[in-house]
């Protein structure tokens, strides 16, 4: 089963379970949104986005990854596949990715996600795969394309 949650864009909502976490942290600012991988391995955290993210247009994304067991510290031995595509509402598979494909870079424990681009309105998935070592984990979060 995949987590799923959507990304209230600049809605408190969406961090108030993260305030007790990031005040033990150190200046981490508070994800945008964040969600937990589907084996519970690892917390993905989107730590930067645009807002309103912008139509048919290239975007970029951050993004840091914690394992749960030890959730102050963002992991730097990881690596990310990230993808994005619209489901229509039919189950968790994509009927359309993206017209681009990302690159990720990674900067010290930050992802970076370039050639981000949704060409049509309404909810995308974005699909994040967690490699570490042997290991791997998937998270699902909702970006909703676009405007407020
Ligand atoms: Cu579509």
């Amino acid at each position: 089963m995949r987590l799923t949650v959507a990304v209230l864009l600049g809605l408190t909502v969406a961090l108030a379970g993260s305030a007790p976490l990031h005040a033990q942290a150190s200046a981490d600012p508070a994800p945008v949104a964040q969600v937990v991988t589907a084996q519970g391995r690892y917390r993905i955290a989107l730590v930067a986005a645009p807002h309103p993210i912008p139509l048919s247009k290239y975007f970029t994304l951050k993004l840091a990854v914690y394992d749960t067991r030890t959730p102050t510290r963002p992991l730097t031995d990881v690596k990310l596949d990230v993808s994005a595509g619209m489901t229509h509402g039919a189950g968790h598979e994509f009927m359309h990715g993206m017209e681009s494909s990302t690159v990720v870079e990674q900067s010290n424990d930050r992802f970076v996600v370039r050639g981000m681009m949704f060409h049509m309105a309404g909810s995308w998935i974005l699909r994040v795969r967690v490699h570490q070592g042997a290991v791997s984990d998937t998270a699902d979060l909702t970006l909703q394309c676009c405007g407020e």
